[in-house]
């Protein structure tokens, strides 16, 4: 399965992702296929909308401490749901979706998620620290919204600005 990563302002990243029902061979593709794109686009956390699949499925990989990415870290979730949530943390975020922008954005720091594994197995996750922060990220993107969402007003109209402009740089270069 050949996936593509969908760019910012694409309405297909506002769409609503569908729970899963069937844990079967297509799903096992897509996950697959969503580990592959997110290494080859040095990701560490990937929503299947963001790959045109609006199902609820996100994919994290989070660095050790060493900087490193392992697949033994790899996390596959379907259908997440979070049940608790507490403190407040702020971290410099970044999106596959939204090249080259990052920015500061306050989440939950502590968060508890109900989820389904890739053979519809029931988990529970107490997440805190980047897990976390990656995790709150990519539910956001299952009900389609962006971390430039949460952009105060006057940062978000900088931020409409500073990429209007590097999206017509990127096109000319690949002419
Ligand atoms: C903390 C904050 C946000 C998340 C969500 C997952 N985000 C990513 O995986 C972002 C990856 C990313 C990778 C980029 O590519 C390179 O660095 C080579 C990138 O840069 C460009 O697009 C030029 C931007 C974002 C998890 C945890
Ligand atoms: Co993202």
């Amino acid at each position: 399965m050949q996936l593509n990563i969908v760019e910012y302002p694409d309405s297909r990243l506002r769409e609503k992702s569908k729970a899963v029902e069937k844990f079967d061979k297509d799903l096992h593709e897509l996950l697959d296929a969503m580990y592959t794109i997110m290494m080859k686009s040095n990701g560490i956390g990937l929503a299947a909308i963001q790959v045109a699949h609006a199902k609820q499925v996100l994919i994290l990989n989070i660095p050790d401490e060493e900087d490193e990415q392992s697949i033994d870290d790899l996390i596959e979730m379907v259908n997440p749901v979070i049940t608790h949530k507490a403190g407040e943390t702020t971290y410099q975020e970044g999106c596959l979706s939204v090249p080259s922008f990052y920015e500061d954005i306050n989440r939950f720091e502590t968060i508890t998620v109900n989820y389904q594994d890739r053979d519809g197995n029931t988990k529970i996750i107490e997440a805190n620290g980047l897990l976390s922060i990656a995790i709150q990220h990519e539910i956001d993107h299952l009900n389609g919204i962006l971390f430039i969402d949460k952009l105060s007003y006057s940062r978000r109209k900088k931020f409409e600005k500073e990429y209007k402009k590097a999206q017509k740089e990127k096109k000319l270069q690949n002419k």
